[in-house]
This record gives C-alpha cells, structure tokens and sequence, in this order.
C-alpha cells in the first residue's frame, strides 16, 4: 500500500444528472473516504468537450459523445483522497456498463442504449498528468 494524496475530477454526465444520480454518486465518493473540494453544474460547449475529450478526436464514437455530452447539465467535482485517481475509476467500474461488475457506478445503475456507450453516467481521471490538466479546464 502507498500514500499519495491526489486529487481527481469527477463527472456525471448528462444522463447521471437526468436520471437523478448525483447524491446516489456523491454519496459513494464519501462513503468511501474521498472529499468534495469543489463543485459545479456546467452547461459545456463543444470547445471544453473538445478539449476535455482530445485524445479520442478522429475515433468512431468520438462524435457522438461530444454531442451526448451537450445534451444537458454535467456536474463537475474536484476529489481528494489517497489514490483517489484510480480509486473512483474502481468505484466507477469499467466503461461499458452491460459489463461493468456490480457494486460500481456503472454496474448498478447503467443501462445497456445499444450503440450508446457514452451514456455511462460518469467520468474520472486516469492518471495524475490527466487530472491536472482536467481540473485546469473544468475549475479555473
Ligand atoms: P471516462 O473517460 O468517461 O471516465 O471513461 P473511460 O476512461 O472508461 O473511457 P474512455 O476510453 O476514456 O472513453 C471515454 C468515453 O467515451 C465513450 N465511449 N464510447 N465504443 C464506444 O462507443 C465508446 N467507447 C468509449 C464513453 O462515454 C467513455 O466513458
Ligand atoms: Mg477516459
């Protein structure tokens, strides 16, 4: 076990909003040990998805998720804690919801749209060089 206290940005996305998961979402952030530092509910444009999303620009479902993501508010959250950066990933689950195990974000809550993988409630940071350069662009 090592020490290294992070900090991560969380989203829910559009449809974590809709669906009315953002305390269910919180409440497991705390729960585990992490703390809210910050938080805010943004109406993003293309140009911080475009940002945000830039090492994904050019593959197939890079499109649809920047337009999912327009599709409503997002709340954006700066979380602290030891590993909290590969830890919320854990409590995330992995990215395709119909797969992803019980017990995490996207195994209990997400739903199987077919073609719609981006519709999996949440995003978290997947290293420290990433959740700097995120929390940079979602928290000024
Ligand atoms: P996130 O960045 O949102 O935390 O999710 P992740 O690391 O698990 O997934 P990543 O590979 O970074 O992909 C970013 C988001 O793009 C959508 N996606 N759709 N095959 C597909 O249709 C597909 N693959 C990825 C998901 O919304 C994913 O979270
Ligand atoms: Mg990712």
């Amino acid at each position: 076990m090592t020490t290294a206290i992070e900090e991560t940005l969380v989203l829910v996305k559009p449809d974590g909003v809709a669906r009315n998961l953002t305390g269910e979402i919180l409440r497991r952030i705390e729960a585990k040990g992490y703390s809210l530092v910050d938080i805010r509910l943004v109406q993003p444009d293309r140009t911080i998805l475009a940002k945000h999303y830039a090492e994904h620009e050019g593959k197939p479902f890079y499109e649809p998720l920047v337009e999912f993501m327009q599709s409503g508010p997002v709340v954006a959250m700066r979380v602290a804690g030891n590993r909290v950066i590969e830890g919320f990933r854990v409590l995330a689950g992995t990215t395709d919801p119909t797969t992803a195990a019980p017990g995490t974000i996207r195994g209990d809550f997400g739903r199987d749209w077919g073609l719609k993988v981006q519709q999996n409630l949440v995003h978290g940071s997947d290293s420290v060089e990433s959740a700097e350069r995120e929390l940079d662009l979602w928290f000024d």
